[in-house]
C-alpha cells in the first residue's frame, strides 16, 4: 500500500501552548507501555509521561485508583562545549517532529545555530516495541556541522517527572548501566527499568546515579561533519542484554505486518489519508500487548485525563476495529472483561442484584471506579451518577462478545469464557426490569449514552441492548445445549420490553417523555467553543432536547442491519437537530448513520469532524492524551459507514457510498480467521 507521513511541524521556535496537545497526539504505545512525545531536554508547561497498563494504585481513602506516572525514559540532555543545546535563546534552523508510517516511529530533525555561530545537526528516533512488551528504544544521531570540539550527552532515565506520591523510590546503582527501582506505595508492587546504550568512537562513558534518576553520559571530542550515534535500549522489568539494532528490526518487521493488516488507502485525498493514517497509527499501538489484565483506557496511556479508566468506549469503538484486524487483540481485550467478571459480580451485589454488572469506570479489578462527585469550572460540586446508572456497559460488552463470536467464530471463546459473560450480564438485566401495567417489561432510572439527561425510565438504547443481552445469551445457551428455566424467562422478555418506538412514524423516543422537553434550536448557538451543558447549565439542558451524543442513533447504528434506510433517515433526520456532539463519542456515529442514511456530504462533514478530534484540538482538550475512541470512530466511519459494512454470523456485505472527495477506498478484514482484501470505488466492489 501507498503510504503517506504525517508531520507535525515545529519551524524556529516552539508553541508552548500546544506543545502538551503534541505530545498527546504522538504519543507512543504498545498497549502495555505508553509515552508521550515530550522535546528529550524538557521545557517549562512540558508534561512528560510514561504510563504501565495495569499499574493502577490507590492509597488508603482515595476515591478510586489510577494509573500513576512512571519515571521518563525519553530524557535526553546535549552539551556542546559544556553549554546546553536546547531550543531557547538560540537560533533554530529547524524542528520538526513526525509519526513515520513505514516504520511505526517517531522521529525528530532538530537543526540549530548557537551564539559562536556551531551548528549542529540533531536526529532523536523513538519507538515502544511492538514487538516485545518491555522494550523502548532511542536513537540520537548528533552531528557536528561546522565545528569541531566537546560533546557530552546524559540520556537516561527521569524519575523527577514520576509520580512519587504513588511510586516510592528505591533506586540501586549498577554501573554496566542506568537503571531505577520502584515500588508502588500501597501496593507495593515493584517497577524497574534499564537503560543501556551505546556510542560508535572513541568516548568517555560515565554512569549518573540521584534521586532524581540515572543517566548515562558520553563525552568526546567530535569531528567536523561526523555522525555520532546513540543507541539507547530501555526495557521495563527486564534486564538489557537485547541488542538495539535487532530490537529495532523486530518492531519495524511486526509494525508493517500490523499496518498492512490494518491500513486503509484513500485515493482522491491526501489530507484525509493522513487522518486515517494518524487514527491507525494509535489504534495500532493501543491494542498490541493490551488485553486479559488490562484493557485500553479512554485516552489509551498517552495523557492523564480519565485516570487509566476504561470505558463502554473500548468495547463500542475500539474492538470492532481488532475484531476485523487483528482478532487475537480482540480477543485478549475481551479476556480483560471475563477476568474481572468477579469485580463486575461484585458491583451488582453493591447494588442489591444479582449477575454481573461491569463497571462503568473500570481498572485492574473490575469493580466501580466512577468517581461520585465532580467539580465544574465554576465551582459547582455535582453529583455523578454514571457508576450507579449508566447500566448499559454490561449489555455493550455482551453485544461485543456476541459480535466477535459472530466474525471470529471463535467457538473455544465463547464456551469457556464469552458465554459466562453473557449469562452472569443477562441475569443482571433481569434485575432491571418492572412489569408494567402494559404487559411489557420497563427499565427505569438509568442514564443512557446521552448523559445530559440522567435518571431517566426507558432509555432506547439501554432497552434495545438489554433484549439484545437476553437474545445472544440464549443463543450461547442453545449452541451448549442447555434447556432451562432461564432460557425460557430470557426468551420471553426479548419479546416484551418496551422500545419506544412509534411504528406510525418510524421514531423511537429517546426515554419516555423526551418529547415534552423544550426543543432548542441549536443552531441559535453556533459557532460554539463551549459545550451545551455549560452553556445552558446542568439543570436548564436536564429540561431541553438537547443531546450530548448519538443515543437512538447509536443502536441503530450497531444493529444497521435491522432498519432500512428511510427507518435510519427518520431518526437521523429527528435527533441530529437535537445532539450537540459534547462527547467525542457522538461525531463518529452521525457520520456511519448519515453515510447509511444515503446523506453523504453530512456524513463526510461528521466524519472530518470525528476524525479532527485530535490532530485539530477539536474538543480542547487533547493535552489530557489522544480521544481513542474517536480513533476508532474514524476506522469504522469509513469502513462501516461509507464502505457501508454489514455483518453477522452468515456473513458480509457493503452497502458503498463514498464521500465526491474520494476516489476510492482499499483495505482488508479478517472474515472467520482468513483476510478478505476490499476495493471499493464507484464502480463497484472488489472483495478477495
Ligand atoms: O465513555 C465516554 C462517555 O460516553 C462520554 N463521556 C466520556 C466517556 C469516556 O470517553
Amino acid at each position: 500500500m501507498e503510504l503517506y507521513e504525517l508531520s507535525i511541524t515545529f519551524e524556529k521556535e516552539i508553541s508552548p501552548l500546544r506543545e502538551r496537545e503534541i505530545e498527546s497526539v504522538m504519543a507512543m504505545s504498545n498497549g502495555y507501555i505508553g509515552t508521550r512525545n515530550s522535546l528529550e531536554e524538557y521545557y517549562p508547561g512540558c508534561d512528560p509521561a510514561s504510563f504501565i497498563a495495569n499499574l493502577y494504585v490507590k492509597a488508603p481513602g482515595d476515591e478510586f485508583n489510577f494509573l500513576p506516572k512512571i519515571p521518563d525514559w525519553t530524557r535526553i540532555k546535549i552539551f556542546v562545549e559544556n553549554e546546553p543545546l536546547n531550543l531557547a535563546g538560540r537560533e533554530i534552523i529547524k524542528n520538526s517532529r513526525y509519526i513515520d508510517f513505514t516504520t511505526g516511529t517517531i522521529e525528530r530533525n532538530w537543526q540549530s545555530k548557537d551564539e559562536q555561530g556551531r551548528i549542529t545537526t540533531v536526529k532523536i528516533i523513538k519507538y515502544i516495541s511492538l514487538a516485545t512488551k518491555n522494550e523502548l528504544g532511542k536513537l540520537l544521531v548528533i552531528t557536528p556541522e561546522n565545528y569541531t570540539g566537546n560533546i557530552r550527552v546524559i540520556t537516561g532515565i527521569d524519575c523527577d517527572s514520576a509520580d512519587f506520591g504513588h511510586l516510592l523510590n528505591m533506586n540501586r546503582e549498577s554501573d554496566r548501566f542506568a537503571f531505577v527501582q520502584m515500588k508502588t506505595k500501597y501496593s507495593e508492587r515493584e517497577l524497574k527499568m534499564f537503560h543501556k546504550s551505546s556510542l560508535n568512537g572513541k568516548h568517555k562513558y560515565n554512569i549518573e546515579n540521584s534521586y532524581s534518576g540515572s543517566f548515562e553520559e558520553f563525552e568526546w571530542h567530535s569531528e567536523l561533519g561526523r555522525e555520532y550515534k546513540i543507541k539507547s535500549l530501555c526495557t521495563v522489568n527486564r534486564s538489557p542484554e537485547t541488542n538495539f539494532d535487532e530490537s529495532m528490526a523486530r518492531h519495524a518487521t511486526r509494525w508493517k505486518q500490523r499496518w498492512d493488516d490494518s491500513a486503509i488507502l484513500i485515493k482522491g485525498n491526501v489530507y484525509d489519508q493522513k487522518l486515517v493514517n494518524f487514527a491507525t497509527y494509535h489504534l495500532i499501538n493501543a491494542g498490541e500487548f493490551s488485553g486479559n489484565d488490562c484493557s485500553i483506557p479512554a485516552r489509551s496511556l498517552s495523557g492523564e485525563a480519565y485516570k487509566g479508566h476504561v470505558f463502554w468506549d473500548t468495547e463500542m469503538y475500539l474492538l470492532p476495529f481488532y475484531i476485523l484486524t487483528n482478532p487475537e487483540v480482540a480477543r485478549a481485550l475481551l479476556m480483560y472483561r471475563y477476568n474481572t467478571l468477579d469485580g463486575a459480580r461484585q458491583n451488582a451485589i453493591n447494588e442489591g442484584f444479582k449477575g454481573a454488572s461491569y463497571a462503568w469506570e473500570s481498572t485492574d479489578t473490575g469493580l466501580e471506579e466512577a468517581p461520585e462527585a465532580a467539580i465544574l469550572p465554576d465551582g459547582q460540586v455535582i453529583p455523578i451518577l454514571s457508576g450507579m446508572h449508566e447500566n448499559h456497559i454490561s449489555s455493550d460488552i455482551a453485544y461485543t462478545v456476541w459480535k466477535y463470536w459472530e466474525i471470529t467464530g471463535d467457538d473455544d471463546f465463547l464456551m469457556d469464557y464469552g458465554a459466562e459473560i453473557l449469562f452472569e450480564t443477562a441475569r443482571y438485566c433481569e434485575c432491571l426490569l418492572k412489569k408494567g401495567n402494559d404487559g411489557l417489561y420497563h427499565i427505569n432510572s438509568v442514564i443512557g449514552p446521552d448523559e445530559y439527561h440522567e435518571l431517566v425510565d426507558d432509555n432506547a438504547y439501554t432497552n434495545y441492548l438489554v433484549r439484545n443481552n437476553f437474545d445472544v445469551a440464549v443463543k450461547a445457551k442453545q449452541k451448549m445445549n442447555i434447556e432451562d428455566e432461564e432460557t425460557k424467562r430470557w426468551n420471553h422478555y426479548k419479546n416484551n420490553i418496551y422500545s419506544g418506538l412509534n411504528p406510525k412514524t418510524g421514531l423511537y423516543e429517546q426515554f419516555k417523555g423526551f418529547y415534552n422537553l423544550e426543543y432548542v434550536n441549536l443552531k441559535d448557538y453556533e459557532p460554539r467553543t463551549v459545550p451545551m451543558d455549560i452553556i445552558l447549565g446542568r439543570e436548564k439542558t436536564q429540561k431541553t432536547q438537547v443531546i450530548k451524543q448519538a443515543d437512538v442513533l447509536m443502536f441503530m447504528f450497531l444493529f444497521g442491519e435491522r432498519f432500512s434506510r428511510e427507518e435510519l433517515a427518520v431518526n437521523y433526520d429527528f435527533y441530529e437537530l437535537r445532539c450537540s456532539h459534547g462527547s467525542s463519542l457522538s461525531p463518529s456515529i452521525h457520520s456511519i448513520t448519515a453515510a447509511r442514511a444515503g446523506k453523504t456530504r453530512e456524513a463526510y462533514e461528521y466524519f472530518l469532524k470525528n476524525a479532527r478530534i485530535d490532530i485539530g484540538n477539536e474538543f480542547g482538550n487533547a493535552s489530557g492524551g489522544v480521544h481513542i475512541a474517536a480513533m476508532g470512530g474514524t476506522w469504522m466511519a469509513i469502513v462501516m459507514g461509507f464502505a457501508g459494512l454489514y455483518y453477522d454470523e452468515n456473513g458480509f456485505r457493503f452497502d458503498p457510498h463514498l464521500p465526491d472527495e474520494w476516489d476510492s477506498i482499499e483495505f482488508s478484514l479478517k472474515w472467520k480467521g482468513k483476510r478478505k482484501d476490499i476495493y471499493i470505488d464507484r464502480k463497484g466492489i472488489i472483495a478477495s
